[in-house]
């Protein structure tokens, strides 16, 4: 790195960290996209001139709102409710909606950068957004979610639109959420529209849309795979999480030949060292989305699988890793264990699930590392297909979204080799994705002019 770039960086770095105070994963985020692009922008004095990245990390609009409620007992609860809309360059914004406890100002805006770059991977005309809440639907009735939503959607309903803002599903916000808040979102503004997505298949859903993240975190894995003249056949696979992205990684990972031995929720997680089946896979589908239960209960269910509390899977043994939970759920530790256990690809389902540290590690292993806004893009792209398909009222079958999505995650991947590809051959994905998502998004940036 030039002493130019490393200077370009720290100033850049210091004066968001002084602008966006206590936003640490805001500041991940921009990090490791600018460790991308500054080296290619010392090339590119107009884009500097241009000041495209300084505008890129300032949202084109951030709402905050509150969100009161009643619970089941008539008492009355306060939420906070988000939506940042990062950037319009290349479509309408565009972007899941996160209900969890954990959720503030920073973790918005970092999926939100995050969620341009991904979307402009993925080829489609969307912008860049992200929203959600401090709520957390765990533990709440089907009454309690549903009158959070509504609230939530009275507010956010005037920011949004078709050819404004998509919301679409996240951490802890499914089927069930995306149908209350399309509920009322169709009741207040009295229009029918493809303004959310991962709606239900009665009522404008894409086929495929609940399988599309984790699918396409395989179709890439694949493509990654075949880079080393290797496929899923055989290899025993490691995942985290047991949300919507791994239930379906799991089973494409599966359907492709793997063994896939772990899944976890926040509590820890189980292994089950015969592999998931087809029937053990369904039982974790009717668990976690029909019984709302943890994923411990899969070892009480199926004896031959242990239980470890309060622990992530990366110290079992693996040739291929897919965390697919929540940012930063693999650090340098388990990067380390992951390596020493031979893994030899990691493929993110989950939005930024690998520290720097971690990362760095995969990478002078040369590992095959993939960073999710390449490899999870499919999510979205679905999304992108459902709002098309609204648009046009029609829809797809089964095979032709699929065959829409697999060529997608392919030229995500062939954008990766073409601007991450380094001198000795290894395929940096991270530089690769950065590289391409900012380069679409820029020149789109530049040819609108200053707005
Ligand atoms: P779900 O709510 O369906 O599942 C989330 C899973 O991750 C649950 O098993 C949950 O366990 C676990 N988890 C959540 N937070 C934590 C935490 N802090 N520590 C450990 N485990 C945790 O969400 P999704 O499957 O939709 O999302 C998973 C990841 O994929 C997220 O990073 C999301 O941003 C990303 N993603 C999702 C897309 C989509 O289409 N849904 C698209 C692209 C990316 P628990 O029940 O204990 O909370
Ligand atoms: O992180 C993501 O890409 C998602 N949660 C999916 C977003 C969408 O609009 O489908």
């Amino acid at each position: 790195m030039s002493k130019f770039t490393e200077n370009y960086i720290a100033n850049f770095m210091n004066e968001l960290v002084a602008k966006n105070p206590g936003e640490p994963e805001f500041h991940q985020a921009v990090r490791e996209v600018l460790e991308s692009v500054a080296p290619y922008l010392e090339t590119s004095p107009y884009l500097l001139d241009q000041k495209i990245m300084e505008r890129m990390v300032e949202p084109e609009r951030v709402i905050m709102f509150r969100v009161p409620w009643m619970d089941d007992k008539g008492e009355i609860q306060i939420n906070r409710g988000y939506r940042v809309q990062m950037n319009s360059a290349i479509g309408p914004y565009k972007g899941g909606i996160r209900f969890h406890k954990s959720v503030n100002l920073s973790i918005m805006k970092f999926l939100a950068f995050e969620q341009v770059y991904k979307n402009a991977l993925t080829t489609l005309p969307m912008g860049g957004g992200k929203g959600g809440s401090d709520f957390s639907p765990r533990g709440k009735s089907d009454a309690e979610v549903m009158r959070f939503c509504q609230s939530f959607m009275t507010e956010l309903q005037k920011h949004i639109g078709p050819d404004t803002d998509v919301p679409a599903g996240d951490i802890g916000v499914g089927g069930r959420e995306v149908g209350y808040l399309f509920g009322q979102y169709k009741r207040l503004r009295d229009e029918w529209s493809g303004t959310l997505t991962g709606k239900g298949q009665t009522w404008g859903g894409s086929l495929l849309r609940p399988e599309a993240t984790g699918y396409g975190a395989c179709y890439f894995a694949q493509a990654m795979l075949a880079t080393r003249g290797k496929s899923f056949e055989g290899q025993t696979v490691c995942i985290s999480g047991s949300g919507n992205v791994a239930q379906y990684a799991a089973q494409k990972a599966m359907r492709l030949g793997a063994k896939v031995v772990t899944l976890s929720d926040s509590n820890g997680f189980i292994y089950d060292p015969e592999g998931l089946d087809e029937e053990k896979l369904e039982y974790v589908f009717t668990l976690k989305n029909v019984l709302r239960g943890r994923i411990k209960e899969y070892a009480d269910k199926y004896p031959q699988a242990q239980y470890f509390a309060d622990q992530r899977p990366w110290g079992i043994k693996c040739d291929i890793a897919m965390p697919c939970a929540t940012q930063n759920e693999i650090d340098a530790d388990d990067a380390r264990k992951l390596v020493e256990n031979g893994c030899y690809c990691v493929t993110e389902g989950a939005n930024m699930p690998t520290t720097p540290e971690a990362i760095a590690i995969f990478q002078s292993h040369k590992l095959l590392y993939s960073p999710g806004k390449a490899s999870n893009a499919g999510g979205v792209a679905t999304s992108g297909l459902e709002m098309t398909q609204n648009s046009i009222r029609q829809k797809w079958t089964r095979e032709e979204v699929d065959e829409h999505l697999h060529r997608i995650m392919s030229d995500i991947h062939d954008a990766c080799i073409k601007y991450g590809t380094e001198e000795d051959g290894y395929i940096n994905y991270v530089k690769g994705a950065n590289i391409a998502g900012f380069l679409k998004v820029a020149n789109a940036m530049v040819e609108q002019g200053l707005v």
